[in-house]
Order: structure tokens, then sequence, then C-alpha cells
């Protein structure tokens, strides 16, 4: 059975059960419970496969790729701008360059999806939220944060508080190597404590908004305060 099914003790809420009838697409009304097509197809060849080749494909390591969208552009040193806006002094871009110039930060905790699935032990490196945050001088009418990403759909929130956490970070580095395009490189979230949706691949915009602006999984039923362990109905053992 390919482990990304939804019946392996997943429990999807009654919310996220209503909010995937109102989707039309089969491969977006997965989401986090099923993952795209690619991970489908690799899972199946991996229980055919007792000799482990499946090893050497992309999904190894027990991640699955996820994204809500078809193809997502890829963006590279040349190209890549993240931009940090809302209820700030000092609004502005960073380049990648600016952000390999800034103090690293580097965290090893284990990655938990909230469909099950469970990464040992994966260092991830970057620059802290807080960090940028503090150079951007957030107004007092902020509250939150809101992520954007630059596959054109995908969303994320924190509070001002949760996004201040030094295990928040925004990851230039996953298992000690560049983020990949498919772990959603080059730039990606990592929020440590959380179910691994609130770390937002692709990640361009970062806006200090009033209050929480809910996230792409959370229109959907999934937990706005996503501790991993003490959310979305599940048990999980805490990872950070
Ligand atoms: N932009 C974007 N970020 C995203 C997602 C997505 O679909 N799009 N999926 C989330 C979910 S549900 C998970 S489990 C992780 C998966 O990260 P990975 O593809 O590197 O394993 O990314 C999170 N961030
Ligand atoms: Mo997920």
């Amino acid at each position: 059975m390919n482990d990304d099914a939804p019946t392996r003790g997943t429990p999807v809420g009654r919310r996220v059960l209503l909010g995937m009838l109102g989707l039309g697409a089969a491969g977006v009304a997965a989401g986090p419970v099923l993952s795209q097509a690619v991970n489908s197809l690799l899972s199946g060849i991996a229980q055919q496969d007792p000799t482990g080749l499946t090893d050497l494909l992309p999904n190894s390591g027990g991640f699955r790729y996820y994204s809500v969208t078809g193809p997502v552009p890829v963006r590279t040193a040349a190209d890549y701008q993240l931009t940090i806006g809302g209820l700030v002094d000092r609004p502005r871009s960073y380049t990648l360059a600016d952000l390999q110039a800034l103090p690293q930060t580097r965290l090893v905790h284990d990655v938990q999806c909230v469909t099950g699935w469970r990464v040992p032990g994966t260092p991830f490196e970057g620059v802290r939220l807080a960090d940028l945050l503090a150079a951007a001088g957030v107004q007092a009418a902020g509250t939150a944060v809101h992520f954007t990403c630059f596959d054109g759909s995908y969303t994320e929130s924190l509070t001002l508080d949760q996004a201040r956490r030094d295990d928040v970070l925004v990851a230039l580095k996953m298992q000690d190597k560049p983020v990949t395009h498919d772990h959603g490189g080059p730039v990606r979230l990592y929020v440590a404590p959380m179910y691994f949706y609130k770390s937002a691949k692709w990640l361009s915009g970062i806006t200090v908004t009033p209050k929480v602006e809910t996230g792409y999984w959370e229109n959907y039923g999934y937990d706005v305060d996503a501790w991993v362990g003490k959310s979305n109905g599940r048990d999980d053992a805490p990872t950070s």
C-alpha cells in the first residue's frame, strides 16, 4: 500500500474533508494527505523493489516532495529575491548573496509531516527569521507574519512570537547542501517545532501583518498553531 494514502491513520478532520470536497482537481485535493504524482509513482516502485535501488531516486531519505502547483520556475542566485515588507520601518529585498552574507544558524531536528512520515535528524541551515525581522524593524501594529512563495500559490503564517523563535529559519541549506529546487530552493522556510506544512518552500515574500492570515492548508482546516504532537489531532513526539 502506498504509505502516503490517507487511510494510514491520518486524522483528517471534518473541516479538512469538507474543504477537500470543494476542490476540483484530484492532484490538488491530495495536498499534504497524498503527495504529487511523482511521489505516488516512486512509492509504487519502492514497493516492487526490495533491492533498495530506489534509494538512488530523488525521494530517498524518507522525504516526499510536495507541491500544490504544477511545475515551479527555477530561481537561482542570478534572479532569486526575498522581499520583506508590510508593517516594518525598513522594507527591502534580499538576493541569495545578501542572505548568504548574514550569520548562519545550523539546526538538526526530526522533520514530521502531518500525514505521518518522519525523517530523523535533518540538518537545516540559514538565517534566523528573527534577525531579518529585527533588521526590518517591526512596527507596533504588527502581530503576525505572512509568507508567500514563487510557486504563485502556497502561503503560510506565524504569529510574531512564533516567528521570533530561534528554531525558525529562512533556510539556505537542507541536509548540509543548498536547498534543492524540489525541496523548495534556493530558499525555504524551516519551522522546526511545527508540522512540515509550515515550512513554506520557494519562499519569496515575508509580510508583517496586523493579524494572522491563514495559510494554504489552514484554509482547508489544518491547524494554524501546528506544534508537532499538539495539533491536528496527532500525538507525535515533539521535533524541537
Ligand atoms: N510552496 C510550498 N511549500 C510547501 C508545500 C507546498 O506544496 N508548496 N508543502 C508543504 C508540506 S505539506 C510539506 S510536508 C513540506 C514538504 O517538503 P519537501 O517537499 O521538501 O519534502 O513542504 C511544505 N511546504
Ligand atoms: Mo506535509
